[in-house]
């Protein structure tokens, strides 16, 4: 059953509309004012500054209205400003901002731990801690993961992405912008190889015989008695929306509860109906030990999570987990909410939806590329995340060039579109769930149009 978005109400108008002078007067005074206080290591994709945002459309000091295919990177899957978000952030601010679950604690914590314990994969007995970022819920995973199984070594894959803080960026694969001279780093962490269908020497490696692979590599070089977590994104984000091939995660979580390693589905990105699933790991029944949250879970107010199998979390000694901010109250209503909207309004099923409409637009897209404009790679993802793979025309080089004029004339015609992947090759379509059929449609309208322009 698909929730068509006429259910949904819009605050602003759901229309691209942008000026010539792009950006405005306004954004580039702000890019002045900005550039002599805010440290140049922050970097944004988008020249203009946000004045308002509500459904799939954001809008700009300057009066422009741009098509958000990001949200926020895989946040803002309720919208920038759902009634009901809102509406619980109000009233939950007015009665108190914070009090630290560690010193006072509060009924919306519980309530969503409740939640998360019901809504993540399997039915075993769940344990759940907040914090606030996906970096943090990272962290705690694999601290847990060691507490609980007295080992050291942590396994992540190629192409990998937890965040950047020293524990994740250890963890992640990708040097540039990430770690390059941020180290040294976290140690006891091993890279394996992932399974990328399109970039694989053998194209008919099956998911089964890589994570053959991998466990080969594990066995060798760590031991799987020494291993206390493999932390893995069941579709990798930053690294270029890979979606391994089927079998893969269910060889890999099977061979770790054989060998008592914990199985960490980092599920940050793709998690709370992003892929047309509640997790993404619910389309290969993978039962993961811990999963980590972030990003979509709280319409937006920065809240992360970890729920994971009661014996791992509860063998924690009590004060080893928290802090100061971790589940903050207002932050957890927001959460509250938003897994209400995506309930209510069917969102899994708004993200199935998307795919049908977006895949059959880049499948067309792809078949009018040819000879020296055949550019598309490859097209994957599932639900409402979404990628097409850019590379040289008779070949699967990646083509960066390409990506990054695509994604600046998208801009230009007021279509916001990030990029992602190892190779700096990857569009990634992340629109929020609760975009409407006529904005998703014109927003492909103008990737398409770039794309056959610079191909
Ligand atoms: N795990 C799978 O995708 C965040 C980061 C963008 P934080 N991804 C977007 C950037 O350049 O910083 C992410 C993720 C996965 C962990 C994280 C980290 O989440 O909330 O950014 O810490």
């Amino acid at each position: 059953m698909t929730t068509t978005a006429s259910e949904i109400t819009y605050r602003l108008e759901q229309k691209r509309r942008v000026q010539a002078d792009f950006p405005g007067p306004k954004s580039v005074a702000l890019t002045e004012r900005r550039k002599a206080v805010v440290a140049a290591g922050v970097a944004s994709a988008v020249p203009v500054y946000v004045a308002d945002a509500d459904g799939g459309i954001i809008h700009d000091v300057d009066g422009n209205a741009f098509i958000d295919l990001g949200s926020g990177i895989a946040v803002t899957s309720v919208g920038a400003s759902d009634p009901a978000v809102v509406g619980a952030v109000k009233e939950a601010v007015e009665h108190f901002t914070h009090t630290c679950f560690m010193v006072t604690p509060y009924e919306s914590y519980v309530a969503l731990a409740e939640q998360l314990n019901r809504l993540t994969p399997g039915e075993h007995e769940k344990r759940t801690v907040l914090f606030n970022s996906g970096a943090e819920a990272v962290e705690n995973a694999v601290k847990v993961a060691r507490l609980a199984t007295g080992r050291d070594a942590v396994v992540a894959f190629d192409h990998a992405y937890h965040g950047r803080t020293n524990l994740t960026m250890a963890l992640t694969a990708k040097a540039m912008p990430y770690k390059t001279n941020f180290g040294p780093f976290a140690p006891e962490v091993y890279r394996m190889p992932m399974s990328y269908p399109y970039r694989e020497e053998n194209p008919e490696i099956t998911g089964a015989e890589a994570a053959k692979r991998a466990i080969t590599m594990i066995e060798k070089q760590i031991g799987g008695d020494q291993v206390a977590a493999i932390i893995i994104e069941p579709i990798q984000g930053e690294g270029g929306f890979i979606v391994p091939a089927e079998g893969f995660l269910p060889a890999l979580a099977d061979w770790a509860k054989d060998k008592g390693i914990v199985f960490i589905a980092d599920e940050v990105q793709s998690g709370f109906c992003r892929t047309g699933e509640w997790f993404a790991v619910n389309h290969e029944g993978v039962v993961p030990d811990i999963i980590t949250m972030a990003k979509g879970i709280a319409g937006g107010m920065p809240l992360s999570a970890i729920t994971g199998r009661a014996d791992l979390l509860d063998a924690v000694h009590p004060g080893g987990l928290g802090g100061t901010y971790g589940g903050n109250p207002v932050a957890c209503a927001a959460a509250l909410a938003a897994i209400g909207s995506m309930q209510e309004y069917n969102l899994a099923g708004r993200a199935r939806h998307i795919e049908e409409i977006a895949v059959a637009r880049l499948r067309e897209l792809q078949g009018q590329l040819s000879g020296a404009s055949d550019v598309i790679g490859d097209i994957r993802g599932r639900g409402a995340m979404l990628a097409i793979e850019l590379v040289q025309a008779g070949s699967k080089e990646p083509n960066p060039e390409l990506t990054k004029a695509v994604a600046a004339a998208c801009l230009k015609e007021g279509v916001i579109i990030l990029t992602c992947g190892t190779y700096g090759n990857v569009i990634r379509l992340l629109p929020p769930l609760v975009i409407t059929d006529e904005l998703l449609n014109d927003g492909l309208d103008v990737l398409a149009s770039a794309i056959k322009a610079h191909a």
